[in-house]
């Protein structure tokens, strides 16, 4: 376990990596056909995964990744939040209703309180109005189960913007309505005028849309962790100070975009109304972390949060393991509540900090 400033513990080892995956899934174990074993289909990675405890085991629905560069959703669970994860069987065999869709990543696993755990992911299709190989179009796609084995496909999530990742649901019903986090965008990488993590209501999960314009609740913000993109990450945490949300920042860097993790407090009565926004990054890569498929990454989809406080967040680093970091609510209040905002400038960065020597001198 690794120091996280008195606020989270991280563990040393990840919970869940390529080499976690099965050797059946990869394997051709006939000597016939396989007489060198061989890999035949192998692993690239083991990723973003959402997260929540169920039937009494920590279960993790991870993003893999095959050595062909497809993604897809695998159950890995285990009796204890921080090591013993072994993948089910077999995958997730999503209901595969988007004949458009090439590749699926990074679900939200929402436990609402209409019965059902809703996982929304990101459902990525070829933009055929573009003549770019590379161009593409994020969609959030919906599905819900009881048990994480038996999956029902409901339709993407529309919504104003032509493009969405890291669509959230909220577990409660806002005005008797589905409420969703989202990340509109006007481009399948760039955010454009894509203004942060913004929040909007549906009336039915069955014909899921957004119609209208989403709010903005935390904002890309120059010159800060969120500066070029600023994503919902693990489902809100209910407290009895506000919804903590658990989200991630992108600024850009010489050696490319740095992704972290960051936390931000909506108002129990309204989570669309921002109460607390503690300065800077909560989780950034650490060492070995640092690297990866793509490198200086950390990233949460998931967090499970046990009766008892404790808080274990689930995060990949460098788009290639995930790891565990444990904290508390009570912790998680304090941080979000007792840092202080983010003043802008330097100047006023250096006031803020000569605020707390002067007020540390007295213990000296
Ligand atoms: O490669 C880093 C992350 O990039 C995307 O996140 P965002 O939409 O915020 O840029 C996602 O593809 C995510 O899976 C990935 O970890």
């Amino acid at each position: 376990m690794g120091d996280g400033g008195g606020i989270y513990e991280r563990y040393e080892y990840p919970v869940l990596t390529a080499e976690h995956a099965p050797y059946f899934w990869k394997y051709d174990l006939n000597p016939e056909t396989n007489p060198f074993l061989m890999e035949r289909l192998g692993i690239n990675a083991v990723m973003n995964s959402g997260a929540v405890y169920l039937n009494g085991k920590y279960c993790l629905v991870a993003r893999v990744e095959g050595n062909d560069r497809k993604s897809f959703f695998a159950v890995a669970e285990s009796d204890k939040p921080t090591e013993g994860f072994r993948f089910r069987n077999y995958p997730v065999r999503l209901p595969d209703t988007c004949p458009e869709e090439t590749n699926v990543y990074d679900m939200r696993l929402t436990q609402h309180e209409d019965g059902w755990i809703y996982g929304v992911f990101c459902s990525e299709s070829k933009d055929t109005s573009s003549n770019g190989l590379s161009a593409a179009i994020a969609q959030a796609g919906i599905v819900r189960t009881k048990d994480l084995e038996n999956w029902e496909r409901l339709p993407n999530l529309k919504s104003p913007s032509p493009q969405q990742r890291n669509v959230v649901l909220h577990p409660e019903f806002v005005d008797g309505k589905y409420a969703f986090y989202t990340r509109p965008q006007d481009d399948f990488i760039t955010t454009g005028s894509g203004g942060g993590v913004c929040f909007g209501l549906c009336e039915s999960i069955e014909n899921p849309v957004i119609c209208a314009e989403e709010k903005v609740i935390s904002p890309r913000v120059y010159h800060t962790v969120t500066e070029v993109k600023n994503g919902a990450g693990a489902v809100p945490i209910k407290t009895p100070k506000g919804w903590i949300h658990i989200a991630h920042g992108v600024r850009n860097t010489a050696a490319g975009l740095r992704y972290v993790i960051y936390v931000f407090d909506t108002a129990l009565d309204d989570p669309s109304r921002l109460i607390a926004s503690p300065s800077g990054l909560f989780i950034a890569p650490h060492g070995e972390e640092r690297v990866g498929d793509v490198s200086n990454v950390c990233f949460t989809n998931g967090a499970i949060v046990r009766d008892d406080g404790n808080v274990y967040i689930y995060y990949a680093s460098s788009d290639t393991r995930l790891h565990v970091a444990s904290t508390t609510v009570e912790k998680l209040m304090d941080y979000t509540f007792n840092t202080p905002s983010d003043p802008l400038r330097s100047a006023d960065c250096v006031k803020q900090r000569c605020t707390l020597i002067d007020s540390n001198m007295k213990f000296m």
